[in-house]
């Protein structure tokens, strides 16, 4: 294939064009789209560098089942028998499906349809429950529906703009530079960043509100308040319309501060922007979802918009963002396990329509399990059987020691994954391996309900199938052949598309009917469209509420289920770094991508950090009631006191003990089923290796027990930071016994331990050990295994961690779109470039996504102390 194809990108909800172009050394070069009306040609980081994620290493390309490479004939019929023994035995409720909101809509549409319309029970859920489940709580109670009533460009006609709990600067990069580009046009336009950190993200803000953590429900039910004292509702407008006031009006000013533990001034001024504007729109994420009370923080934000007209109008409204790139399109289809296709509910009359639709009298007739009640289910034995598709939840799902045991005792795993080995695949029965991005063929849908075509430009590599295709070829043996007889992704999304028009009649707000006719050529040619997409005109925005009327739903703001002891005085926040996307499976394998945080940090204010006697570059053990991790100490006064941030990406396969989900317990929210994944109460405790050190090798290193190592990604060489707690020699020849290679050592007093290992000229092994952490040049060590340096003196240098001088050691890298490091930004800063304009004209950094201007403004100001 030789011509450009247009697709979108994987990762997040903003749902980026981009255009897959042959490289000139046989890859793929990847840029933005200029005519996709999400980005208009932007991309960050992590979208600029899928041509690099586009290699085959690690990747699952043949069916497996008990470990044994299979047929894909063969696995199939294994697989189906052995789900059926389940079925028969144990009922269709013994099976579930975990999906992913990283499927795309086709797939998600025919794993929903046969486990809720055909096996005929409802237990399929997916990742979407640990990321947008209290979000469209909100929207459904509220509006009566699960519809996202924003776009893009109200950014662009907003007065104000209210993030709260979102850190779009790292996990919604081209939106919040479209943010940023519309604040430069529009200075007027003022933004409040609400969030108990200082991020990235509050760097544009006119505003930062670091109010106590889990306590925003009090802010938005105070905001309310203040909005009606200001101007009374009509009487009865609304549903709820009595109880959601008289809970409201006991919000004072005074108690909102103290609850929220804010300025009064900070929170009245905030009030009063709201208020006074008439274009207002609040972005929400991670910060308000992940709560033990996130469907009512979501239902709080709506109800200001509701209460002060700033919905339905361009400008405004509450935009949820979404995450994952089709988190949208699951709900679309029904992935969530208390839902049924195209925003129909286990009411009678939906129930028995899809069953007229679909030709069955199976249709499931109640809800089923939520992602952590599903793996509590399995772990006792209830659930006998869950195909996992597109997500790791041994990583991702809260107390993940728990999870793995469910999975273990589980007698059937079957999974559907681009990746051999994950934390969860340990535990797979089956393997099937899943067509990824690139390859596969379909469509997604974004945070602004925009449809895109996702289109493959890779022939599929080994035996690698799209995951609808799997789907099918199950049900037909489970007998159902005839629903499940589709040739191409294209007749599932005419299928999907003429349902959510079926019997509709203005019903749902769910309706792309417009497109069910569509031809293959047509689907192909598919432009980026925002639904609903009708023949009949309806309006964009009004209440899918019986009556017609929106729902204020009566809020009484909760603090966090976690909370601080004196056993566990911390309070542990968890989310995204810059450049990682969750379990790493992609990302990880990018050497640019992981050199801008290597390892887990954990964020401490200064005051903790002296309280609890760590320095910046420490390890900490973190613990929890639940488990444990290890992570690296950074001082940073972006916290709160009592407030301590670790990222959410580690896991067993890129480290040992920096999984936080190991930390997390799993308390959810009563009407959502969202575990509180942003609070958990922890303790630490500085952690003093006899020695922390970095080893590269040319073959797999076995660790002992004892060694606490993180994967890092340099080319060519398997490269890990470690440190342990006996002496470094030991564990160094358990490396270098009997391999006859010879040995080149520096040691200094036990202050550190360096050693080359060659064979035939070549290096073999380089480990460098100290009391703190050793201080060596990376680039040099890792080009020393690619072109061993031939003299005395070059390998002397080599063997004390540093290079002839050709490759400087640029520090961690800051901005990844040019590989521009700390130490060289600090350099051009001392020699005059005292802006960001600067810098970018002398290094580039900071002048393609902009995702790293934060962190550059940041540099200078430390330069400046
Ligand atoms: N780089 C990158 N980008 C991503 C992803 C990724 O893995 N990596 N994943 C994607 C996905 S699936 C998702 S869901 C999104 C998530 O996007 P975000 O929700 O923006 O990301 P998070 O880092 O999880 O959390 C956001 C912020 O919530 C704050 N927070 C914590 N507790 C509270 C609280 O009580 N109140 C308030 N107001 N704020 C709080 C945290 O400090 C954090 O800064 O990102 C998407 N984009
Ligand atoms: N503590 C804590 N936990 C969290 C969060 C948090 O903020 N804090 N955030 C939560 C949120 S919002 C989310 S969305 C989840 C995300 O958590 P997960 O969904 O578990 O994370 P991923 O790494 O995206 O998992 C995707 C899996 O699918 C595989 N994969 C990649 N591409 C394809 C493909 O094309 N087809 C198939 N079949 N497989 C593919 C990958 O190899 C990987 O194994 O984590 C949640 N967990
Ligand atoms: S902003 Fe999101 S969709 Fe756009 S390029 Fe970055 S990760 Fe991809
Ligand atoms: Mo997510």
């Amino acid at each position: 294939m030789n011509t450009v194809v247009r697709s979108t990108c994987p990762y997040c909800g903003v749902g980026c064009g981009v255009e897959a172009r042959p490289a000139v050394n046989g890859g793929h070069e990847i840029i933005g789209d200029k005519q996709h009306p999400a980005n208009f040609g932007r991309l960050c980081v992590k979208g600029a560098a899928l041509g690099e994620t586009l290699g085959l290493e690690g990747r699952l390309l043949y069916p497996e089942v008990d470990g044994e490479r299979m047929t894909w004939n063969a696995a199939l019929d294994e697989t189906a028998s052995r789900l059926q023994a389940i079925i028969d035995e144990f009922g269709p409720k013994a099976v579930a499906f975990y999906a992913s909101g990283q499927l795309l809509t086709e797939d998600y549409y025919a794993a929903n349809k046969l486990m809720k319309g055909f096996i005929g029970a409802a237990n399929i859920d997916t990742n979407s429950r640990l990321c947008m489940s209290s979000a469209v709580v909100g929207y459904k109670r509220a509006l009566g529906a699960d519809f996202v009533p924003c776009s893009y460009e109200d950014l662009e006609q907003t007065d104000l703009v209210v993030l709260v709990g979102s850190n779009a600067a790292w996990a919604h990069p081209v939106l919040y530079q479209r943010l940023v580009q519309a604040k430069k046009l529009r200075p007027q336009m003022k933004v409040v960043v609400i969030d108990p950190r200082r991020t990235a993200t509050s760097d544009i803000a006119d505003l930062h509100l670091a109010l106590r953590p889990g306590s925003d429900a009090g802010l938005f039910v105070g905001l309310l308040n203040y909005l009606l004292q200001q101007q009374p509702l009509m009487t009865d407008r609304f549903d709820g319309q009595s109880d959601a006031t008289t809970l409201a009006a006991g919000w004072s000013l005074a108690k909102c501060a103290d609850f929220c533990q804010l300025e009064s001034a900070a929170v009245q001024t905030f009030w009063q922007w709201f208020a006074s504007t008439d274009r207002a729109m609040t972005l929400y994420t991670m910060g308000i979802n992940q709560s033990s009370s996130g469907s009512d923080k979501c239902n709080a934000i709506i109800n200001v918009h509701l209460a002060s007209d700033k919905i339905g109008r361009p400008g405004c409204g509450p935009f949820s963002l979404t995450g994952q790139p089709n988190a949208m399109g699951g709900r679309e289809v029904g992935g969530l396990a208390n839902q049924l296709a195209c925003h129909m509910n286990f009411e009678p009359a939906d129930i028995a329509k899809l069953g007229r639709f679909w030709g069955s009298e199976r249709i499931a007739q109640t809800s089923g399990l939520m992602a952590v009640e599903l793996f509590e289910a399995i772990a006792r034995g209830d659930v006998k059987a869950v195909w996992i598709m597109g997500t790791n939840p041994a990583v991702s799902l809260p107390d993940s020691s728990r999870v793995a045991q469910a999975l273990a005792s589980c007698p059937l795993v079957i999974i559907s994954d681009v990746v051999r080995n994950t934390d969860t695949s340990r535990f797979a029965t089956v393997r099937f391996p899943a067509q990824a991005w690139g390859e596969k063929n379909g469509t997604v849908t974004n945070s602004e309900r925009r449809i895109s075509r996702q289109r493959g430009f890779l022939p599929s590599p080994g035996e690698a199938r799209a995951e609808w295709w799997m789907i099918s070829q199950i049900a037909r043996r489970l007998g159902y052949a005839e629903a499940f007889s589709w040739q191409h992704a294209h007749e599932i999304f005419c299928e999907h598309a003429a349902l959510s028009g079926y019997e509709n009649n203005g019903s749902r707000a769910f309706d792309i009917s417009g497109l069910a006719h569509l031809n293959l050529e047509q689907y192909d040619a598919l432009e980026p469209v925002r639904w609903p997409v009708t023949t009949a005109s309806t309006p964009a925005f009004k209440s899918w509420r019986s009556n017609g009327k929106f729902q204020l739903v009566p809020v009484e703001p909760e603090l966090p289920e976690a909370l601080a002891d004196h056993r566990y005085p911390l309070i542990l926040n968890t989310g995204r770094i810059r450049d990682q996307w969750h379990t790493m499976t992609r990302t990880g394998g990018v050497p640019r991508l992981m050199q801008h945080i290597n390892m887990p940090l954990i964020d401490i204010h200064p005051h903790d950090a002296k309280r609890y006697g760590v320095t910046e570059g420490d390890l900490v053990r973190i613990a929890s009631r639940q488990g444990g991790m290890v992570a690296r100490v950074q001082v940073s006064d972006s916290q709160l006191p009592g407030n301590v941030f670790a990222p959410m990406h580690w896991n067993q396969q890129f480290s040992r003990r920096g999984l936080v989900n190991g930390l997390v317990a799993g308390v959810c929210d009563p009407h959502s089923g969202q575990p509180e994944s942003k609070q958990t109460a922890v303790r630490i405790q500085r952690w003093q290796p006899a020695w922390r050190g970095e080893i590269f090798a040319r073959e797999k290193i076995e660790f002992t027990d004892e060694v606490q190592w993180w994967r890092q990604t340099s080319h060519g060489v398997q490269h890990f930071v470690c440190a342990a707690e006996n002496l470094p020699a030991a564990w160094a020849e358990t490396l270098t016994a009997g391999r006859g290679w010879q040995l080149q050592y520096a040691r200094g007093d036990g202050d550190f331990y360096h050693l080359l290992a060659w064979h035939n000229g070549e290096l073999q092994l380089a480990f460098y050990a100290a009391k703190g952490w050793p201080d060596i040049n990376t680039s040099a060590v890792v080009s020393a295994f690619e072109s061993a340096p031939t003299t005395a003196a070059s390998r002397h240098l080599l063997l004390a961690g540093k290079s002839a001088g050709v490759l400087r050691d640029a520090g961690a890298t800051v901005c990844s779109c040019f590989g521009v490091g700390e130490k060289t930004i600090l350099s051009a800063i001392a020699t005059g470039c005292q802006s960001v304009g600067l810098l970018g004209e002398k290094l580039r950094c900071g002048t393609n996504c902009g995702s790293c201007i934060p962190e550059l403004r940041a540099l200078i100001a430390k330069a400046a102390k």
